[in-house]
């Protein structure tokens, strides 16, 4: 297992769009694993492939709490089949946007589709953190970050800062 390097909001991969994994074969489990480990470690409480710069739709997520037990979930070519009228809002992060949050509005539950890591169908019925998370990280598959949700005046703002910052420290 490896870490790998998380790119930002400044790298333009991040905007494209992710294509479906066809097979989930020995490289996708070592990516698989590779995002696990990158993702405690960060930590983060979930990471999609196109943030380790692998444009394909596979995202991992874990919404326990840092001193309870791990409970990942991973999910191949997720597909969002419901969403609630009702709505949450989170006070959004993303390790692609260091060190900055905001509040984001979403849909408070939500119905997913995808693939385990055996390559089976499943769903899960997700709402509170977990159903934001997912929506978070499916919108990276689409190339769509949180502060797309903000006014583009609060984002250009956040992205100068983040320049700003990268400019200024050495990033490992
Ligand atoms: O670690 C993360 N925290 C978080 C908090 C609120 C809503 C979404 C997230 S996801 C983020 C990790 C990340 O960047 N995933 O893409
Ligand atoms: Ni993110």
């Amino acid at each position: 297992m490896a870490l790998r390097p998380i790119i930002t909001c400044l790298d333009p991969a991040l905007r494209q769009t992710s294509a479906p994994l066809e097979q989930v074969d020995d490289a996708v489990q070592r990516l698989i694993d590779d995002m696990l480990l990158t993702m405690y470690e960060a930590p983060g409480i979930g990471l999609a492939a196109i943030q380790v710069a692998e444009p394909v739709r596979l995202i991992v997520t874990d919404v326990s709490d840092e001193d309870g037990e791990r409970n990942p979930h991973v999910l191949i070519n997720p597909e969002i089949l419901w969403t609630s009228d009702s709505r949450n809002v989170y006070n959004e992060g993303c390790l692609s946007v260091p060190e900055h949050y905001a509040e984001v509005e979403r849909p408070a539950e939500c119905r997913v589709r995808f693939l385990n890591r055996e390559g089976k169908e499943e769903e899960i019925h997700a709402d509170g953190l977990l159903a934001t998370c997912l929506q978070h990280e499916i919108d990276h598959l689409n190339g769509v970050l949180f502060i797309d949700y903000l006014s583009k005046l609060k984002r250009n703002m956040i992205i100068r800062k983040v320049a700003k910052a990268s400019r200024e420290t050495v990033m490992v």
